[in-house]
């Protein structure tokens, strides 16, 4: 089996220090976090960055400004901005952070519904242009697919030349589909032989489907965008806490780490 990548989701665009207080919004603060999870065993920072009252921005000059900061503090880690923003986000202002020419980006591939009258709008128009912007850019994407036609819907670009392989998945589990051990081998069997892929279990769901990915060889995604539990009814103190409880599995399981170069290696980025 090949090492196990961690992918830490420090932020997200809707958890609030209200959820629980150590979610990151200044510059400072998302570097501390970024650092911790990185020195706890993420190779991959998954990045949104927030105006210092916490509210979601896709600003260039913030990210520029959060990603010097992570990679002053650990400048090996693969930082992997998101493209998705926040619900209701135009798609030049999701675009900003691949001018800074990241290592990675998320490529969601697909519309949803994101809870109450939230819609989470991604046409094909908007894929197929993200897709080609970050292919010149040569910017590796992790495909964000929420449900299984999100999968087929990024085969089909790949076939078409929009996406290059090797494909990188990320299945997020338990917002629109649900996150059973039946659900993500659905989603591992639907996908082509020579692609990767991660888990991201959200709230309750996370640490069983990091167990059983790491247990079939795939890869984690852990973080407060995430999860903000440590356990039921107990808050997690920081996103390092999460990623040491993977860590901790994967002993268990005998599932080595990756370092940031060898997820390099492993997902095949050209950078
Ligand atoms: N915040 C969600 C609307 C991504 O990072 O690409 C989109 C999201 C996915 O989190
Ligand atoms: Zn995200």
């Amino acid at each position: 089996m090949e090492k196990l990548i961690i992918t830490a989701a420090i932020c997200g665009a809707e958890v609030t220090k209200e959820n629980n207080p150590a979610v990151p919004y200044t510059v400072e603060e998302i570097g501390k976090e970024a650092e911790a999870a990185y020195k706890a065993g993420a190779s991959i920072i998954h990045l949104h960055v927030r105006e210092d009252d916490g509210t979601p921005t896709q600003s260039k000059e913030r990210f520029k400004a959060c990603m010097d900061e992570i990679k002053r503090r650990c400048p090996d880690v693969i930082v992997q901005p998101s493209t998705g923003g926040a619900v209701g986000m135009s798609d030049e202002e999701r675009l900003q952070p691949t001018e800074l020419m990241p290592e990675m980006a998320t490529l969601d591939c697909g519309t949803l519904n994101f809870g109450g009258d939230e819609i989470f709008v991604n046409t094909e128009t908007t894929i197929k242009n993200f897709a080609t912007i970050m292919k010149e850019r040569n910017i590796k994407p992790e495909i964000e697919v929420f449900d299984k036609g999100m999968v087929d819907a990024a085969i089909k670009y790949h076939k078409q030349g929009f996406i290059e392989g090797p494909l990188h998945f990320n299945f997020v589990l338990g917002v629109a589909m649900s996150a059973t051990a039946r659900d993500l081998s659905y989603m591992v069997d639907s996908i082509p032989e020579d692609a990767t892929w991660t888990v991201a279990g959200i709230g309750r769901h996370e640490f069983p489907m990091a167990a059983i990915a790491i247990a079939m060889g795939g890869n984690v995604r852990v973080g407060f965008e995430d999860n903000v539990y440590i356990e039921k009814g107990k808050m997690a103190n920081s996103n390092a806490e999460l990623v040491e409880k993977v860590v901790r599995i994967a002993n268990e399981l005998g599932r080595e780490i990756a370092t940031p170069d060898e997820t390099r290696k492993i997902l095949s980025i050209k950078k």
